[in-house]
């Protein structure tokens, strides 16, 4: 097989009994991951150089597929960041012609200037052929029928796995995000056994049903496939008790190719790395060094057979660990662990992230506020809710509730508008919030997500 060909699809139909879509590739042992992981990174080297960021790199450091002999010479190669992805907006890492472009998504971010994600009708064939892997790990049967509570859009989510599903031979409902009372319906009619969306989506659903008067746990629904935000092993447990079913983690991030990159198999000790498609390093933070096996670190991938917009030893900020043990279900490959961290400030509120940057930017469209405040987000049931305490110029702090009123009714509007989410706003007085000698702290996250 060459190393960018995808097998044909009725040499699937048997591996879906097993839990496996393309049994060949699945079952890899780790000297043949790592092998093919070399000779697509020397192939990725020389692709790459059409991209300015990385040729002007390579250049001066005579950086040429020669250069990569075993694995360990990745680090060699530039560190890529977000940063630098923003410095290139929109499409300054294109590694082929615009003309070659069959879609483009953007990350989920609402505000201000997306980065935008570009995929070639191959990278899509790759994408929905990832997808399909992962689901089938998790259960995913051409018999079955899936509702996807994803957004359709820019978001990699909603055709992320819908294409996926599509591969696999089941049915979809596009039911798309939101619309709790709605998304019920269609259970109640149609029966899908698979869910798709945010784990916190999950517990809307449950929650919206029994507002219905519905029993969660009589829902047609049996698997769940959760992944674009944070949860723990707790959220697991409760989601799998309030609605009766089995939940699979699977996670991704839109700058690599969205959802895809690892999932979970049967087993569920991890979610196994796509490591013919992505080489990833766990590193810490800090000295950019590789962490002790199985010590958590930042991931950090590289898309070994992306075409669009591949990229290099990309920063994802997700701390997580590595385990390199094979595993029960047969496959080689690498899992990581839940992701417990990020090592910058990016806050992902019901599935929506959310930079801080964007709610200080929010406040100051807002005449009468000032810029000291503070983001606390907290789960006080199984929702994330976020309070924003912002104090207000001393001439504009009044007993009058109805003016108060408004201007908190402004700010949150502002807030929905840049963030896309809703918080509750609390005026506090002039001088009230704590201030900072060194860096401010003002995101104050109660929902110990580090599980
Ligand atoms: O959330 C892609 C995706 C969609 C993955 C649907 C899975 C399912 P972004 O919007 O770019 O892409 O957000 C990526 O979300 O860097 C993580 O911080 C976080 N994230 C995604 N999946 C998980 C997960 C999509 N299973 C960012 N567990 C990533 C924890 C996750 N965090």
């Amino acid at each position: 097989m060459s190393p960018q060909s995808h097998p044909s699809h009725h040499a699937h139909q048997h591996g879906t009994e097993q839990g496996l879509w393309d049994p060949e590739a699945e079952t890899r042992s780790r000297d043949a991951i790592e092998a093919l992981q070399i000779e697509r990174l020397r192939t990725l080297v020389a692709r790459v150089a059409q991209v300015p960021f990385y040729r002007d790199h390579f250049v001066h450091r005579e950086i040429g597929p020669h250069s990569i002999r075993s694995l360990a010479d990745v680090r060699r190669l530039p560190l890529t960041t977000k940063d630098d992805l923003r410095r290139q907006h929109p499409f300054g890492f294109l590694a082929v012609p615009r003309r070659a472009l069959a879609r483009i998504h953007g990350s989920s971010g609402t505000t201000g200037r997306p980065t935008f994600v570009a995929y070639t009708a191959r990278d899509l064939e790759t994408w929905s052929h990832l997808c399909a892997r992962f689901l089938v790990a998790g259960g995913l049967k051409p018999e079955h029928t899936v509702q996807i509570a994803f957004g359709y859009g820019l978001f990699t989510g909603g055709f992320g796995l819908h294409y996926g599903i599509e591969r696999v031979g089941a049915a979809i409902i596009p039911a798309a995000a939101g619309n709790t009372r709605r998304q019920l319906e269609i259970m109640r009619d149609l029966d899908p056994e698979v869910l798709i969306c945010t784990p916190s989506y999950a517990l809307t659903i449950a929650d919206g049903a029994r507002e219905l008067g519905i029993d969660p746990r009589t829902l047609p629904i049996r698997t769940g496939h959760f992944g674009g935000e944070p949860w723990t092993e707790d959220m697991r447990c409760e989601i799998e008790e309030q609605l009766d079913i089995t939940a699979f983690n699977n996670y991704g991030l839109s700058e690599v190719i969205g959802p895809g990159v690892s999932g979970e198999c049967s087993a569920r000790t991890g979610m196994h790395i796509q490591e013919d498609h992505f080489l990833v390093e766990c590193l810490d933070p800090e000295s950019l060094e590789p962490v002790a096996e199985g010590e958590a670190g930042e991931l950090v991938i590289t898309t070994l057979t992306r075409e669009a917009m591949p990229l290099i030893r990309y920063r994802t900020r997700d701390i997580a660990r590595l385990d390199r043990q094979p595993c029960a279900c047969g496959r080689g490959t690498a899992r990581m662990s839940r992701v417990t961290g990020r090592t910058d400030d990016l806050l992902i509120i019901r599935g929506v992230n959310v930079f801080p940057s964007q709610i200080e930017e929010a406040l100051l469209r807002v005449e009468g506020t000032t810029p000291h405040y503070l983001i606390e987000v907290s789960r006080p049931g199984r929702l994330d809710e976020v309070h924003v305490k912002v104090e207000i110029r001393p001439e504009l702090f009044s007993d009058r509730m109805d003016r108060m009123q408004t201007l908190c009714e402004r700010i949150s509007r502002e807030i929905q508008a840049v963030a896309g989410i809703r918080a509750h706003v609390d005026l506090v007085e002039p001088r009230s919030l704590e201030r900072f000698v060194g860096k401010a702290k003002r995101v104050l996250d109660r929902r110990n997500l580090g599980a």
